[in-house]
């Protein structure tokens, strides 16, 4: 029979790569979008474009609990994959309360509204290394204690504690991943790699001449989002619900990003990035390591990208982007199914 899962966090970065992924193994896909992502489909649903036709969309608050009571209400899902966050660390401490308020709340409104309507869905929360935040052991793994040192990482250490409470309180199949950073040619331009990518690229094309960064020291361990949302899925295909990290157990620093990023189209960082006070934080992870053995052993997991493939990849995709626009790149519109919600949410 064919599987129903729900995203989300269907328009993101990962929650595109999931609804991918979920559409090859023959799943239905559902969404959860915000309604006003409706009012703007040509930026706010730019990662799903090529799949609108293939998706059922809900537009949804994920801040209130009517609303997703109304989705589990109408469908009966096999699995939900919660992604939806405010994901920027940085923003988190700008407005900690919006983070906190999206990042906790949501989580806890939609595994409430499982637990009344839909026990036997399977629920997967994106959990983070930043709960691992000023780190007490190198390289971090499941039993790692949590420090986090930012408003971040405290929701989604809030998040990791609801979702493993439903599962032992309730009997819930709930599971967190505990997953590193993860980047693509899909992610945010706000992140740092993005961020160095389409600048490296931008610089290329001579439309920019400077990069200004922060903490050029910090160490983070990079994979692709591409291989963690296999990750995602095969934890919700265990016979026993369990937390794992998700990680290529390899860091390197922001200034060898930089590095390889400008060598990549031939320049010398050296010669362009500037180190810019207004993007340090005020409390900072420095480094993150992790050891995602137990993945490997139980979910028979592997990260495909090598550190390099995945700079070349998202330098050479900045590149291809910015030079189609140059000629006049264009949005194709497609129909996406949308089923409308009640009018009280
Ligand atoms: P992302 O690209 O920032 O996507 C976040 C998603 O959440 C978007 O679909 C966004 O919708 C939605 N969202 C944000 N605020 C919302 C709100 N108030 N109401 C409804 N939807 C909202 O993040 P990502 O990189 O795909 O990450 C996915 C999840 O994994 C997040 O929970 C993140 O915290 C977590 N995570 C990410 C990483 C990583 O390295 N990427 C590592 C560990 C954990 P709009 O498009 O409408 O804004
Ligand atoms: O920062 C440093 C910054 O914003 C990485 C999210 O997906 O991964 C992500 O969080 C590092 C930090 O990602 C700039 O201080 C220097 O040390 O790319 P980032 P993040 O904070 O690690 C985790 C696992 C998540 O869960 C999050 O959702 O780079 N850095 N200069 C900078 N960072 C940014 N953004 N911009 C700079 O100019």
């Amino acid at each position: 029979m064919t599987k129903k899962a729900l995203i989300t966090g269907i328009t993101g970065q990962d929650g595109s790569y999931l609804a991918d992924y979920l559409l090859s193994l023959g799943y239905e896909v559902h969404g959860l979008v915000r309604r006003v992502a409706l009012e703007a489909p040509e930026t706010r649903f730019s990662r799903i474009t090529h799949l609108l036709d293939r998706v059922t969309l809900h537009p949804t608050s994920l801040e209130s609990y009517a609303s997703i009571f109304h989705v589990f209400s109408k469908h009966d899902f096999d699995e939900c994959y919660h992604l939806a966050a405010q994901s920027f660390v940085a923003e988190s401490f700008a407005d900690g309360f919006s983070t906190m308020n999206m990042n906790i709340n949501g989580t806890h409104y939609v595994l409430a509204a499982l637990r009344e309507l839909r026990p036997r869905c399977r629920f997967y929360f994106a959990g983070s290394s930043e709960m691992f935040g000023n780190v007490n052991e190198v390289p971090q793994n499941e039993s790692t204690s949590f420090q986090p040192r930012s408003p971040y990482g405290i929701s989604k250490v809030a998040g990791f504690h609801l979702t493993r409470n439903y599962r032992e309180a309730y009997g819930l199949f709930c599971v967190s991943g505990i997953l590193f950073n993860h980047e693509s040619p899909r992610r945010g331009f706000e992140f740092v790699t993005r961020k160095t990518t389409s600048t490296v690229a931008r610089i290329k094309l001579g439309l920019a001449n400077e990069l200004r960064i922060g903490n050029l020291d910090a160490k983070r361990d990079w994979g692709h989002a591409k291989d963690y949302v296999r990750a995602m899925h095969a934890m919700l295909q265990q016979a026993q619900p369990d937390d794992f990290v998700i990680a290529t157990g390899q860091t390197h620093s922001v200034r060898e990003f930089c590095e390889i990023a400008f060598a990549e189209v031939d320049l010398d960082y050296r010669e362009f990035v500037k180190v810019d006070e207004r993007y340090y934080r005020p409390a900072e992870v420095d480094l993150l390591i992790g050891d995602a053995s137990k993945a490997r052993r139980v979910l028979g997991w592997e990260p495909t990208y090598t550190f390099r493939e995945l700079v070349k990849e998202m330098v050479a995709s900045d590149l291809a982007e910015l030079r189609s626009e140059s000629a006049g790149g264009d949005f194709s519109r497609k129909g996406a199914k949308v089923q409308s919600s009640t009018n009280h949410v």
